[in-house]
């Protein structure tokens, strides 16, 4: 029997930037209560195994993003979620953190442990779970923590654009992508 698909679509309600003003200040989404529909593109779906979550991406919708107001008198904002690869990727599918617009490729090594990092951004994926979650039940799914460290020298004018997108070789009927358990902090620790 085909997966049923609860993907839906609503006006946002609001797109207003929400805001890390202070020092450990942090901004949490389950996307439990219809968090998704204040990204930009955002949807949600909700199934027996994932909770609902911020997705699907896929080929038809490879791109969701917000903006964050923050305190630019910080050191850094460490972002951390549960990146979804839903019923498998092909070799050639990639998966990018967006910041500022920039792409930042979310490295699903199938190992432990991935890591990454540029001259601001140090991000890591740890690989944690890996069997049949939901949708397509003859497929594997991916959960994997991703936890990134974003300088402050990309919040300079004091806003911060986070996104997710993807590059799927597949339609979003055969395999997709999902965001869930979002949190951003701000951290203060050296320059304040
Ligand atoms: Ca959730």
């Amino acid at each position: 029997m085909a997966p049923v698909d609860t993907t839906t679509i609503v006006p946002p309600i609001s797109l207003a930037a929400r805001h890390l003003s202070s020092c450990s200040s942090s901004i949490e989404y389950d996307f439990e209560h219809g968090e998704a529909y204040q990204w930009e593109n955002g949807t949600q779906s909700d199934v027996v195994g994932f909770t609902t979550f911020l997705g699907r991406l896929g080929q038809e919708t490879p791109l969701m993003s917000k903006e964050f107001n923050v305190r630019t008198s910080s050191d850094k904002v460490v972002v951390e979620f549960e990146f979804y690869n839903i019923d498998g990727r092909d070799a050639n599918d990639h998966f990018y953190v967006l910041i500022q617009g920039s792409r930042h490729e979310i490295q699903l090594t199938g190992g432990a442990e991935g890591h990454w990092e540029d001259p601001s951004v140090t991000g890591r994926a740890a690989h944690n779970q890996r069997f049949n979650i939901g949708y397509n039940y003859t497929t594997h799914d991916e959960k994997t923590t991703v936890k990134l460290d974003i300088g402050y020298q990309w919040y300079t004018s004091g806003t911060l654009k986070l996104g997710f997108e993807v590059d799927m070789a597949d339609s979003i009927a055969d395999k997709g992508a999902g965001i869930d358990n979002f949190k951003m902090s701000l951290v203060c620790d050296r320059r304040f």
